[in-house]
């Protein structure tokens, strides 16, 4: 499954970033704790090596608590400040988080009698749910949010208190999206609109994933009485489960499609992350090697 997209306006966008990067204390990435490595975008990572950083695992009530826990060591085991968050309760908690970053910074600056203004840039891969933070911070829906990439088009300075402002930017993917996996992932959370792949095999794929990650509840929610089918016998099959027939009992496969992708990405399955994190004892946790292993192992579904 072929998967391109990188519009104009991200380009622009990244060399916006880049270009205000210099006036920015403190970048917050925003990840999506469905998919912890794939929505990690490495561009970012290169251009923010010599800024403040903190990693906050968006829509974490979407995604396995344990398995965000996991993440969230892992990445502190990377010498990266990281949290997890659900963007619309837990702004107290990230709003601390960047004034512990941003500390240093500001203690400099009282030294010399200035009160600082810290400047916070808010990063990450389309749909993370950036937008959505600033809102929540501010107190007031000044950035424009929406289910789908590429809602925020350009970047934005909101003042959220007296003495703290945050840049909304928007999503960044990255120009080649060489690994399939990460880049049919990133479409199922939505980083990647649907109109540039093939939603037949997308929805294929997603289902065949989740029956990997938890079988249990992805045969119950599709009424799938044989859960090891797979392809287009999965399909028929949940066509045939769900009632999604048409006329002379032809399985409605279009229909079948768009809800086996909204039910999951509305969170109806359950908690579900995709990705384990490389295990402790395994590899090195330094940036440059890091690497998600890309499916829970079978039977997970214990995080449902
Ligand atoms: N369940 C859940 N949904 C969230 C959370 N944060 C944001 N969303 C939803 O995710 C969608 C995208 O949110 P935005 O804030 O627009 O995301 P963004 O990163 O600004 O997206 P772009 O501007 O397109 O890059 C919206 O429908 C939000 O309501 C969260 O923590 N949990
Ligand atoms: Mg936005």
């Amino acid at each position: 499954m072929e998967i391109n997209w990188y519009p104009g306006h991200m380009a622009k966008a990244k060399r916006e970033l880049q270009e205000q990067l210099k006036k920015v204390d403190v970048v917050v990435e925003v990840l999506d704790a469905r998919i912890p490595h794939s929505s990690r975008n490495p561009d970012l990572g290169r251009m923010c090596a010599h800024k403040k950083r903190l990693m906050v695992l968006g829509k974490s009530d979407l995604a396995d608590p344990e398995m965000t826990r996991a993440w969230v060591e892992h990445y502190r085991g990377m010498g990266i400040p990281c949290i997890h968050a659900e963007m619309n309760r837990d702004a107290k908690r990230i709003l601390t988080a960047i004034e512990r970053e941003a500390k240093e910074c500001v203690d400099r600056a009282m030294e010399r009698g200035i009160r600082k203004t810290v400047r916070v840039m808010v990063a990450g891969v389309p749909n993370a749910g950036k937008s959505t933070l600033i809102n929540r911070l501010n107190g007031q829906s000044v950035a424009k949010v929406g289910d789908r990439p590429g809602v925020t088009r350009s970047t934005r300075w909101v003042k959220v208190g007296p003495y703290l402002e945050m840049m909304d930017t928007p999503g960044l993917l990255w120009p080649r999206l060489d690994d399939p996996d990460a880049a049919r992932r990133l479409c199922y959370t939505s980083a990647i609109k649907d109109d540039v792949v093939d939603t037949y095999a997308l929805a294929t794929h997603l289902m065949e994933d989740l029956l990997a990650a938890v079988p249990k509840a992805a045969a119950e929610r599709f009424h799938l009485k044989d859960p090891s089918l797979r392809g287009q016998e999965m399909m028929d099959a949940v066509c045939v489960g769900r009632g999604f027939l048409m006329k002379g009992g032809v399985p409605d496969l279009e229909r079948c499609c768009r809800v086996i992708l909204d039910e999951y990405r509305g969170g109806k399955l359950g908690r579900i992350t995709l990705e384990a994190p490389p295990r402790a004892d395994t590899g090195k946790a330094d940036e440059s090697n890091e690497e998600g292993s890309p499916i829970p192992s079978e039977g997970t579904d214990g995080n449902v």
